[in-house]
């Protein structure tokens, strides 16, 4: 295969969609082997078909503030591939979404739900909505107008969205509860919902959990202990909270949070009491992280429109705010005081550059499809229970989570081990085995 023709012909045909073309080439250039293994794979133009979304469907949601204002937003839902299941992926409202972070983010998710070995198709949403300084009734009236322009699409056997950045439990409760209005039907078309109606237990965590299973197996292949290390955490929502809740209880020092205004870094890690001030924070008051610093002046300092990745000594990075957040020179700047393992619990936070970095430097690096799989694997889990209309407990989804995320890291060393060392390539190892269980069931079900 020419990997740079066909990457040049992607960008030529979607010009303005960076994001897109920077997921696309990262797997191409890691299949390419494998592609030209297999000679059918090129007769039926597989690659192509995988790397355009299989249906895009956009609308315009128009909703009224508390001021009495008619408002209008972008919506999308960007079904990629569903060669193994349902189109399964979350939706995100951030100021930022546009088609090119909808489509990389759809692109990503159908090599992680592969990876996870569970029935599901890939697929993101979202809108350019804000919920930050929305209220409720706002809130629930944007989400009731989406839903109302995208139910058709969605179905428990259909698409299954979810959460993701700016949409947690309280926008997947509203959603649900308008896509039931509409269709008058009680089923599981969304995951991550309340567990008083049909939500896992585990859920909320599993995103931030995985990634530390995926860390502490990656961790065991070097003999390295996780006790002790500091760990520098971007983001201050779902999946950074739930890290550093299951890092803290594994006896490792947090040492940075941050938000979309700036970075909180303290050295010495925060304590369990500290944590909890700054769960409570986010997640009863939606405050800033800011708010922690101005509290804590003694031991904490706040970078105002940073990152942490500068400012830190950290054994490990677990990047779990947005993509593009770690670029090269926050890259260089880790590894030069002393970072050893980097684990994402973002999707394609690290930067082209970063990436090179990490690996020309050998250290532990995982791609966010293998390490943040965890979230999306309890809502497969979720979309099992509904089925079943069981709940199972938070021992029980938790000890798949840990198999489910070994299991990904096995996959991983099985197509990335380098040959002659023990050297693990986690991003060819990842999107090698999520591309073969894709490929192989798009070829057994025909061109369409
Ligand atoms: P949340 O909305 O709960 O938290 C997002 C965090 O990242 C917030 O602290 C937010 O700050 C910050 N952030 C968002 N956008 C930016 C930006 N452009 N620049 C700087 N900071 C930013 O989302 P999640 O924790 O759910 O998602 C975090 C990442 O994890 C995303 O990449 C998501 O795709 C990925 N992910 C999420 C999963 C899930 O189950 N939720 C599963 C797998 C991956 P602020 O509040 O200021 O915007
Ligand atoms: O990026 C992701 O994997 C998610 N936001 C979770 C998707 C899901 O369907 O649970």
């Amino acid at each position: 295969m020419n990997e740079k023709a066909f990457i040049d012909e992607l960008s030529r045909r979607f010009p303005n969609e960076p994001e897109y073309i920077q997921a696309v080439e990262e797997v191409v250039n890691s299949i390419g082997d494998v592609y030209d293994k297999y000679p059918a794979f090129q007769r039926v133009n597989l690659l192509e078909r995988l790397c355009v979304p299989d249906r895009i469907v956009s609308f315009r949601v128009s909703w009224v503030d508390d001021k009495g204002n008619v408002r209008n937003n972008m919506g999308y839902r960007v079904q990629h591939n569903n060669a193994i299941g349902p189109y399964k992926g979350g939706i995100r409202f951030h100021s930022s979404v546009n088609l090119s972070i909808l489509k990389f983010l759809a692109f990503e998710q159908t090599f992680k739900n592969s990876l996870t070995t569970l029935a599901m198709g890939g697929a993101k949403g979202g809108s350019d909505f804000s919920p930050r300084g929305k209220s409720d009734m706002e809130v629930m009236r944007f989400c009731q107008a989406f839903i109302t322009e995208l139910y058709r699409n969605l179905g428990p056997d259909t698409d299954v969205p979810a959460g993701d950045i700016g949409v947690g439990a309280r926008e997947v409760g509203f959603m649900f509860g308008w896509y039931k209005k509409m269709t008058r039907e009680f089923t599981g078309t969304f995951t991550g919902k309340g567990l008083d109606f049909g939500g896992s237990l585990i859920r909320p965590e599993a995103t931030g959990y995985g990634n530390v299973y995926f860390l502490l197996n990656m961790l065991a292949t070097r003999g390295i202990d996780i006790k002790g290390k500091a760990v520098a955490i971007s983001g201050s929502g779902n999946v950074a909270l739930y890290t550093a809740e299951k890092l803290l209880q594994l006896g490792a020092k947090v040492i940075s949070f941050s938000d979309s205004d700036g970075a909180i870094v303290v050295p010495e890690g925060i304590t369990q009491e500290q944590f909890q001030e700054i769960f409570d924070l986010k997640t009863l008051y939606r405050g800033r992280i800011k708010e922690f610093a101005d509290n804590h002046p003694d031991i904490c300092t706040y970078y105002p429109h940073e990152r942490p990745w500068k400012h830190v000594r950290a054994d490990i990075a677990m990047p779990s705010a947005t993509q593009n957040e770690v670029d090269g020179d926050d890259a260089r700047a880790l590894l030069a005081n002393g970072c050893i393992a980097v684990s994402e619990g973002a999707n394609m936070p690290s930067t082209p550059d970063a990436i090179r970095e990490f690996q020309a430097a050998r250290i532990l690096y995982a791609p966010g499809k293998a390490a943040n799989a965890g979230g999306v694997s309890v809502s497969g889990l979720e979309m099992a229970q509904n089925s079943q209309k069981l709940n199972w407990s938070s021992e029980e989804v938790d000890a798949r989570l840990k198999d489910i995320m070994a299991n990904i890291h096995a996959q991983c060393e099985k197509y990335g081990k380098e040959e002659g060392s023990d050297y693990i390539d986690y991003v060819r190892g990842a999107n090698t085995a999520g591309f073969l269980k894709v490929a192989r069931a798009m070829m057994a079900q025909g061109v369409y």
